[in-house]
């Protein structure tokens, strides 16, 4: 996996805004390729008759067996951005979960639909929404452009990583009121980064093209992966020392990530360590 390094504005970027976009990642044969696995997978939905103004019918959340097609397989360890995750968690981390995110097109008049603004993992249910760490990001790849708002892309509401308590709507609204959301441009082959904590919904897609994206998410090895992503025999040996890791071939979580940690020791991206004692002073 090649290094990239987090630039300090980068790093200041996520840590502010709880998101980060990375331009060009998948040049147009990968994503040729991702469409092609991508379209086979979702057929049945992709054939479905036409309905408008149900955003739930005309949006697909597909998540088990996509490592089975090699062009998703081959995401796993994507340079720059699993790299750029690597250094914003750190070198112990593996896969946690994968969706392939289709949306037909919906109404383009139709009325404001309702969300689901959340945060990922599902943390503030078992912790509440104080004091949440940052245990995972998830990348997102742009398999179509995303050219204007409302074209299907994952709302963003910008900076709520470090909000502690839950979105305010307006009476009767759909949107948090007095926080900006972000309605990403984005091309096909561009990628953004984005932090568990952060609230963010699907929405319907208004524009007159299906849209098509790929999420794949990261967590610290003690995390236990999305119950689909158990690793499987033939996946572990065609994988290099890092996808093993990112793969979960490392089941036991007190042994070290030595694939990652290696990386980074060789690109002098290794973190701070955290002892366990130190002496007084
Ligand atoms: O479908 C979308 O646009 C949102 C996806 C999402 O909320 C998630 O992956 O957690």
């Amino acid at each position: 996996m090649d290094f990239t390094p987090l630039t300090a504005a980068q790093r200041q970027s996520f840590d502010d805004d709880g998101f980060l976009v990375v331009r060009n990642v998948l040049d147009a044969d990968r994503v040729a390729q991702l469409i092609e696995a991508g379209d086979r997978l979702a057929d049945a939905f992709l054939r479905k008759p036409i309905v408008q103004d149900r955003a739930e019918y005309n949006h697909l959340d597909l998540r088990p067996g996509l490592l089975r097609e090699q062009a998703m397989f081959d995401l796993v360890a994507q340079a720059p951005t699993v790299p750029l995750v690597v250094q914003l968690l750190s070198p112990n981390i593996h896969l946690h979960s994968t969706a392939l995110i289709y949306k037909r097109p919906e109404n383009p008049e139709g009325e404001p639909f309702r969300r689901g603004w959340h945060r990922d993992i599902r943390m503030p249910k078992d912790l509440g929404n104080q004091h949440l760490p940052r245990v995972g990001v998830k990348v997102c790849y742009c398999l179509t452009d995303f050219p204007h708002a409302n074209s299907g892309m994952t709302l963003l509401a910008r900076a709520t990583h470090k909000k502690d308590g839950p979105l305010l709507l307006a009476k009767g609204g759909v949107d948090p009121v007095g926080i900006e959301t972000c309605d990403l441009t984005l091309n096909a082959g561009d990628a953004f980064l984005f932090d568990n904590r952060l609230f963010h919904t699907a929405t319907p897609n208004r524009s007159d093209r299906t849209s098509r994206v790929l999420m794949f998410g990261y967590a610290f090895r003690w995390m236990t992966p999305e119950v689909y992503l158990a690793p499987e025999a033939e996946q572990l040996a065609k994988a290099t020392p890092i996808e093993r890791q990112l793969l979960g071939g490392y089941r036991d979580v007190d042994t070290l990530p030595w694939a990652l940690q290696e990386w980074c020791e060789r690109h002098g991206a290794t973190p701070a360590p955290v002892p366990w004692t130190v002496e007084e002073s």
